[in-house]
């Protein structure tokens, strides 16, 4: 079964280990977030696209979920020393990246093929693909102004009020060279644990992305559990944007692309009511506290998709 995995920060990039660890990497496709993305010290910052990658190579700080294992912080304590822009954290070791990602943007390469040679670095085989190799910054539109996303989630700890998101230039952006054909060659597309407004939103967004998964089984985890986004903002966006936060209001985000949801044993209740809006569900434990839960969710939702993908009535004598 070949898999496109849509992904953003931590939970999703912990749900698309488990799949690189549960499936042959050659038939698994991960597209990731871009929009976060942005310049720091004239550095170009890519954090959801390293979020992912160091979490697929064992490279991830376990703590925090981004960033480096092992990291060290010579250069921000230096930075903090000279009283300069110390609120965007960038380890030692995670800052050889930027530099290289830098150096190479500024002789003309590609994201894409930056991050195709990343991969290979670090000894990823399952093929990960920035969303696109144009500039989608997402902006949060708050109760404070317009905010640049990584000035909202990291300077100001997600504290002003949300009411709208904007993917600057969305609209003129391309998703990168093999997306599409990924998604027309997929026999699912799994939309992972992350942020639907923030994370997943924005490359759903890119022209053709629908279109190409219209006729195509499309599987979602929740990353509402109980309630609680299990990280970030998730659950005080929906608040704020007057919705309950539930894995059902998840499952209601995504209706016109869901084929399959899972989430929670904790959020069962809303079983019969996913079930009714054509929604197949999937009630389990969906929490990943180890590499091990990682791969036994991914499991259970590639089993969930084959399910999906049998043609109803067959076998049914
Ligand atoms: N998130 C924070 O909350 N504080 C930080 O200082 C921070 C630094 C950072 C550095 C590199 C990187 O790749 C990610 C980093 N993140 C940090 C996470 C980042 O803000 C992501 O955009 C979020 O994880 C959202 O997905």
């Amino acid at each position: 079964m070949k898999v496109v995995a849509l992904a953003g920060g931590v939970g999703g990039a912990k749900l698309a280990h488990g799949l690189a660890l549960a499936m042959p990497s050659e038939n698994l496709t991960i597209v990731v977030n871009t929009g976060d993305d942005f310049e720091h010290f004239g550095l170009k910052i890519s954090p959801d696209l390293d979020t992912v990658c160091y979490t697929l190579a064992g490279l991830a700080n376990p703590e925090t979920g981004w960033g480096r294992v092992d990291e060290s912080w010579n250069a921000m304590d230096s930075v903090s020393q000279l009283g300069g822009a110390n609120w965007f954290n960038l380890g030692d070791r995670d800052l050889g990246t930027h530099l290289e990602r830098t150096r190479r943007l500024n002789l003309g390469h590609s994201l894409s093929q930056i991050t195709t040679d990343f991969c290979e670095a670090w000894g990823i085989a399952a093929k990960v693909l920035p969303m696109s190799d144009d500039t989608v910054p997402t902006i949060v539109i708050t109760d404070e102004g317009e905010l640049p996303f990584q000035e909202y989630f990291v300077a100001r700890r997600c504290e002003p009020q949300v009411s709208a998101f904007r993917f600057e230039g969305v609209e003129q952006a391309a998703p990168v060279p093999g997306i599409l054909e990924a998604i027309e060659a997929t026999d699912v597309v799994i939309f992972c644990p992350s942020n639907p407004w923030v994370s997943i939103d924005p490359i759903l967004a890119l022209p053709g992305l629908r279109k190409a998964m219209a006729d195509k089984p499309v599987v979602a985890v929740s990353p509402i559990i109980g309630g609680q986004a299990v990280k970030g903002p998730a659950a005080k966006m929906y608040t704020e944007l007057g919705i309950e936060p539930s894995a059902l209001a998840v499952a209601q985000h995504y209706q016109n692309e869901l084929s399959g949801f899972v989430f929670d044993s904790v959020d069962e209740r809303y079983y019969s009511e996913i079930e009714s809006t054509d929604i197949q569900p999937l009630v389990t434990n969906t929490l990943m506290k180890s590499v091990e839960d990682r791969q036994h969710l991914a499991e259970e939702v590639l089993r969930f998709c084959e399910e999906l993908l049998i043609p109803s009535g067959v076998g049914s004598g």
